[in-house]
């Protein structure tokens, strides 16, 4: 090749590089990737003295990141309903002269002031900046794919104070994501203060210790808990509307009530059952559908609910109904031939239906899990929030609701990000990656059903947040983030502009961001080994009698990934020994671990580790800690036995573990 035509090629690379450079908008890292970025060359110099002129109903909101001075005005924040944009569209225009950003709605505003903070840099998030910067010229025109961009989070299982709600709404809504499902009620607490009703919270509201309800996961020696006032959710539903995120309250009705039935065992059904393998503790948590004056309290709680709450949907949850309760109750079997029905779900919707009812009266629609729709008596105006897998989802979209798709495989947070990650299981493993790919008709959707997807979110279910709380700077936001920012560019972008290896550019310039707002996002593979080790000739025996034939010889083989699981739940005295062929030596850690090793449950709420250097007499070593305890051993050992010292651990069963030895 001539050394001419060699000089041309290469400054024609050059060029496209410089080109590439600027109008691929990459380097800015947003997140989400607006629609559309041009970037016309050239910078605004901003510097703090300068004045933001904003709309007044987002003034407050916009001076807690922008200083406004007394030069000239060079940031306007308007809305302008005359833009040719869809809803919650914006068009930002950044010039050498100065940053004009026009919404379209109120929305618009907001999530276009989303974007022109992600174009400063990453301090504006700790403190509103107070130094000059330069930020590039460019025009971005911009609307969200779906108008349900949510976040759900789950306060029943575990308790959050007021400012943590606060915190993860603001980190949401710099996402984009533009509803918070507050998830308020389960078996393990109720959170929301009932004036007509003090007693639900005062008793409700705290397990463990002397509360009747028992932790089932987590600490079961100190009562602990909480509860919100209605003066400070109605504080929470405005900070979340400055940012532009609804709060959808849910309270999880007829299943999931096990809380409430402990302050009022009237609304279960009078039904007997044998609680002798959980130790006489009564897991009935569904409520009778007979019974006229379940409805009249159900009023009462939904009306104050909607007051305090202004979304449109309130959500009654719907999901995991245990209808045996129903088959054995005489009162909803009389109601049931009363009615001709022909299923339980039949039963499932008329108390649903009641519901619904009492909402209307209130102006309010009803948002359910997607097994309220199985019945098919449900009207389409119900919103159904899908969560098992895809196909559920696609189900009752494909039926005609309005749905939510938040797939477990995909959208719980709640799942472990790595099989060494702490975590649920059910759904899997759900790496960021695997939330990024979501992709509706690949999953089979029709149009039909594609058109009734109102959005997408994300679920952070807590029943392990309260045994993890101490492990980790902040449970919550190393299970959310950085999934979240995927399921934000999910619900933000159609599927042809989303490309995982851009994303995962952006990301890394995005962390920053995270970084200055102090989310503890999850940054890499954990280092903590949970693996086990054989340890030849290790023998289990349990004076619980175990659920399965040959159970203790596998565990002894190592041959299950989990363990197994009793005939009842512990009793004080009960053990659990391990004996090994050989003697383990000095130094030797072990981990040991009643109940599952990936959730905190079927444990020994309270228990000693005792050990043995003969096999024959043991010494009391350490005591158990949420079920486990990690030690190291001082001695040579031939066994090691758990011990319990407490009667009861809100289950019917114990799971039994092999232990995980560690030589070092
Ligand atoms: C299923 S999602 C549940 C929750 C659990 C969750 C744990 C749903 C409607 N029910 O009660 O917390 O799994 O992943």
């Amino acid at each position: 090749m001539k050394i001419k035509t060699r000089l041309f090629l290469l400054c024609a690379a050059l060029l496209a590089w410089v080109e590439s450079f600027a109008t691929n908008s990459s380097y800015l890292g947003l997140m989400p990737q607006p629609r559309s970025v041009e970037l016309s060359g050239g910078v605004f110099a901003y510097n703090p003295s300068q004045v933001v002129v904003a709309e007044s109903w987002i003034d407050d909101y916009v001076s807690e990141y922008l200083h406004s001075g007394c030069g000239r005005v060079a940031i306007v924040i308007k809305q302008d309903g005359g833009l040719r944009l869809p809803a919650e569209g914006y068009e930002l225009v950044v010039s050498t002269e100065g940053i004009v950003l026009r919404g379209v709605d109120r929305a618009g505003v907001i999530n276009g002031f989303h974007t022109l903070l992600q174009l400063f840099p990453a301090e504006i998030y700790s403190s509103s900046l107070d130094s000059a910067c330069e930020i590039p010229c460019l025009r971005i025109v911009d609307w969200p794919e779906y108008s349900y961009r949510g976040q759900h989070l789950d306060v029943a299982r575990t308790y959050s104070s007021v400012e943590q709600i606060k915190e993860f709404v603001s980190h949401i809504a710099h996402h984009k994501l533009n509803h918070l499902h507050l998830h308020l009620t389960d078996d393990e607490g109720w959170r929301v203060e009932i004036l007509s009703h003090p007693e639900l919270t005062d008793v409700a509201a705290y397990r463990g210790g002397d509360s009747p309800i028992w932790p089932i996961y987590g600490a079961f020696d100190q009562r602990y808990g909480g509860y919100y006032t209605q003066s400070e959710l109605r504080e929470l539903v405005e900070y979340a509307a400055q940012r532009g995120v609804t709060i959808v309250p849910e309270i999880d009705l007829p299943g999931h009530s096990l809380a409430i039935g402990k302050v009022h065992p009237e609304i279960l059904c009078p039904v007997e059952r044998d609680n002798s393998a959980s130790a006489g503790y009564d897991r009935r948590n569904v409520w009778c559908v007979s019974r006229e004056e379940n409805y009249a309290l159900l009023e009462d709680i939904l009306v104050e609910l909607c007051d305090i709450f202004p979304s449109e949907y309130i959500h009654i949850g719907g999901d995991e109904v245990d209808t045996s309760l129903w088959r054995d109750c005489p009162h909803c079997l009389a109601l049931y031939n009363q009615k001709g029905m022909t299923s339980r779900s039949e039963l499932h919707s008329y108390f649903m239906l009641r519901l619904m009812d009492i909402l209307a009266k209130q102006g309010r629609k009803a948002a359910m899990w997607n097994e309220a729709a199985e019945s098919g008596l449900i009207p389409h105006s119900v919103r159904m929030h899908g969560w098992e897998g895809v196909e559920e989802c696609r189900t009752v979209a494909e039926a005609g609701y309005k749905t939510i798709v938040m797939p477990g495989p995909y959208f719980y947070f709640d799942m472990r990000q790595s099989k060494e990650d702490d975590g649920h299981n059910w759904a899997g493993v759900v790496t960021t990656k695997k939330c990024y790919s979501v992709d509706l008709s690949k999953f089979g959707y029709s149009s039909l059903a594609k058109g009734n997807v109102e959005g997408f979110s994300g679920a952070f279910w807590s029943e392990l947040y309260v045994t993890h709380k101490d492990k980790y700077e902040n449970y919550l936001e190393y299970q959310t983030f950085p999934r979240i920012c995927a399921l934000s560019e999910v619900c933000w972008l159609p599927q042809q502009m989303r490309e995982w290896s851009d994303f995962e550019r952006r990301l890394e310039q995005h962390k920053l961001r995270m970084d200055s707002m102090g989310v503890s996002y999850r940054k890499g593979e954990p280092t903590s080994p949970t693996g086990r080790q054989i340890t030849p000739g290790l023998k289990v025996t349990t004076s619980l009698p175990m659920s399965r034939d040959n159970a203790l010889e596998k565990l002894s083989a190592y041959a299950n990934d989990y363990g197994y699981r009793t005939k009842r739940t512990c009793h004080e005295g009960d053990w659990i020994l391990y004996e090994f062929a050989g003697t383990l030596k000095k130094g030797t850690t072990v981990q040991l671990t009643t109940g599952y090793r990936h959730v905190a449950r079927g444990l020994f709420p309270s228990g000693v580790v005792e050990v043995s250097a003969d096999g024959i007499t043991f010494t009391d070593y350490a005591p158990l800690n949420n079920g486990s305890c990690t030690i190291r051993l001082n001695g040579p050992t031939r066994a090691i036995r758990l011990r319990s010292t407490r009667t009861g651990n809100g289950d019917s069963y114990v799971f039994v573990q092999y232990p995980v030895i560690r030589v070092e």
